[in-house]
């Protein structure tokens, strides 16, 4: 489906937020403009910015009037005004689980992917290595649950939705510290792959 005026996207490319929508956007094959907003210069922080999204950060989104900030909320949004193809189930029970999902992927997942994240940014010298494997652990203890709730299903709430898209982005980096793939994540593991084979999720790889 094609919009009249190309859908704006204010990215910053490596950002996962970002990236969450970027999914979403070409999952659905619309065309989309990017401004680049170079968040180590503080670009988001400025007046003309802030006017868009009072947070100063990215991603935004404007389509056509419409001003939108917040990835999750964005995507909501490009999914009931673009249902096609659908990447929410119908049935509302099956959606608020999606949700629930998405909650458990992005929030109750954070603390561990964060202190990660953060010690791999130190030098190697000083970084916490104990606090990594405690931190990996942990992740991999949370994990479990979407593991199990997949079961053998193709895409984590069975066909391809906003959960998938939500959560790629982190898990690509879990990929990189190596949290996956585990051999007590199996599927999550054939998901991954799964994934990357998407040119959604090619592109932003
Ligand atoms: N909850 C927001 C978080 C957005 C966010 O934290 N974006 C980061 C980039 S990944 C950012 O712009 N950081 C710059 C800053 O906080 O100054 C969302 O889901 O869109």
């Amino acid at each position: 489906m094609s919009t009249e005026k190309p859908i704006k996207l204010y990215d910053f490319t490596t950002s996962p937020n970002c990236q969450r929508v970027k999914v979403v956007l070409g999952e659905k094959k619309l065309p989309f403009e990017t401004i680049p907003i170079d968040l180590r210069k503080g670009e988001q922080k400025k007046a003309d910015f802030l006017k868009l999204n009072p947070y100063g950060k990215v991603p935004v989104v404007i389509d056509g009037e419409t001003v939108l900030y917040e990835s999750c909320i964005i995507n909501e949004y490009l999914e009931e005004k673009y249902p096609n193809p659908p990447l929410m189930p119908k049935d509302q029970a099956k959606k608020a689980r999606i949700r629930i999902l998405i909650d458990y992927g992005l929030n109750h997942l954070d603390p561990p992917y964060q202190k990660i994240r953060m010690e791999l940014m130190k030098e190697e010298k000083e970084r916490n290595q104990e606090a990594i494997e405690n931190s990996k652990r942990e992740l991999n203890n949370l994990l479990q649950r979407l593991e199990r709730e997949m079961g053998n299903q193709p895409y984590l709430a069975g066909d391809f939705s906003l959960l998938d898209a939500a959560v790629i982005p982190r898990f690509l980096r879990m990929e990189g510290f190596r949290v996956l793939p585990d051999p007590s994540l199996p599927n999550l593991g054939k998901w991954l792959q799964r994934m990357k084979d998407r040119p959604s999720v090619k592109a932003i790889m």
